[in-house]
């Protein structure tokens, strides 16, 4: 494999990697303390066209691949990882899903608005009894006329309290188990939809994860992606996608912890000598950026994959399952090089670990992804 990145690539993340030090890095440690979504800084990550990279430009978007996609969430997740994942959500589970199977009208409605970052939108299919076990909606959708009928609760919806638009899978038929569910577009403010519960989290604290209600919200039929019993199949392979976000978020969070490991140790001294000059710390140096490579490399293995129209849900699922864990190890690593500073808020690499354990949760848990990983080795 040869990743050759583009003039493209390249100016993407140099203006990723500028936006997320400017922008970003001033307050990051203030808005995690505060729990406080970056409005300012999701407004200019929509003027500078990270809401809907891959969205064609007819629509709004920035009509760029997903490798593009890939180093703009690499470069905002190293200073944000909050950002990074309500870029992720809109740009993969809600742009992606609209424009592939979106109608024109829903189109020309929604997706314009959210690709350009006018809007910002969420995907609801988790329950409070359907989280790995994602046919299991309890959610329904009952068609009264030219509209249906939303009874039901969704939970742990990330972007939910800020979100201008709703993606959500609910049971149209429940006898027909995965075939009787379908998605539609919600939009905030209709009667009957409304958030519950804003959930108080470990990491990732400036990104919103809400709890919706939904009580005789009536939907337009009009609304619905695809035909009914298509919500299923419509979430999964939206999901396919957003994995290689979560990815890269992952990976975006172990560079982190490099980085500042790499800064720390050849600054710090112990027994006369900057700890970088001692080999317990070399070789978790050296482990945390090979682990980075291979992680880097299963990401650009999926993007390109799914960049080609190839099959790309077993290499997506092995790139997440990957990086998450990468993610995990090095940031811990990375609190044990920093000792003691490592574990106080103001050297960010708590943090770290605190934004990374979501990564092997979100989007398909790892024993999720080795489901997909076995499925497609056994088909
Ligand atoms: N893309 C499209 N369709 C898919 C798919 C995919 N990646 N994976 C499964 N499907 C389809 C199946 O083909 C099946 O449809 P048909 O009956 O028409 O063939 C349907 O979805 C149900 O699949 P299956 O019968 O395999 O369901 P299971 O309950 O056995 O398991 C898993 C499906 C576990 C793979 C699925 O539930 C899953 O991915 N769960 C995790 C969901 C998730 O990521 N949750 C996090 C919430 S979002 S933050």
């Amino acid at each position: 494999m040869n990743f050759q990145y583009s003039d493209t690539h390249l100016m993407i993340r140099d203006t990723a990697r500028k936006f997320a030090q400017d922008e970003l890095a001033p307050s990051v440690i203030e808005r995690d303390e505060k729990e406080e979504f970056p409005y300012e800084a999701v407004k200019k990550m929509g003027e500078l066209g990270f809401m809907g990279m891959m969205v064609s430009e007819k629509y709004g978007g920035a009509g760029l691949d997903t490798i593009s996609y890939v180093l703009a969430l690499e470069e905002i997740g190293k200073v944000d990882a909050s950002a990074c994942v309500i870029m992720s959500v809109n740009n993969s589970l809600v742009c992606w899903g609209l424009e592939s199977y979106g109608t024109e009208e829903q189109k020309q409605r929604y997706l314009l608005d959210l690709a350009s970052g006018k809007k910002l939108g969420a995907f609801a299919l988790s329950e409070p009894e359907a989280g790995s076990d994602a046919t299991n909606q309890r959610t329904t959708a009952t068609r009264d006329g030219d509209v249906y009928v939303l009874n039901g609760t969704k939970n742990f919806i990330t972007n939910g309290s800020n979100a201008d638009v709703v993606l959500v899978m609910a049971a149209t038929d429940r006898s027909k188990g995965a075939r009787g569910v379908s998605a539609f577009i919600v939009e905030k403010g209709i009667p009957g939809f409304s958030v519950a519960k804003k959930e108080k989290k470990m990491g990732i604290r400036s990104s919103d994860t809400v709890s919706l209600a939904f009580e005789d919200c009536r939907v337009p039929a009009a609304n619905r992606i695809g035909d009914e019993g298509f919500g299923i199949k419509f979430a999964l392979r939206t999901l396919d996608g957003g994995r290689i976000g979560i990815a890269a978020q992952g990976l975006a969070i172990a560079e982190a912890s490099l980085e500042a490991s790499i800064k720390y140790s050849k600054e710090r001294k112990a027994f006369e000598k900057p700890i970088s000059e001692l080999q317990a710390i070399q070789f978790k140096l050296a482990e945390m950026a090979t682990d980075i490579e291979a992680a880097r490399h299963l990401i650009l293995h999926a993007a390109s994959l799914k960049d080609k129209k190839e099959p790309f849900a077993a290499e997506a699922a092995m790139a997440k399952m990957f990086a998450s864990k990468t993610a995990v190890r090095c940031a811990l690593d990375a609190i044990q090089i920093h000792g003691g500073y490592g574990y106080m808020r103001e050297y960010h690499v708590e943090r770290y670990l605190r934004d990374a354990k979501i990564t092997e949760i979100y989007e398909g848990t790892t024993e999720i992804q080795k489901i997909v990983i076995s499925r497609a080795l056994l088909q």
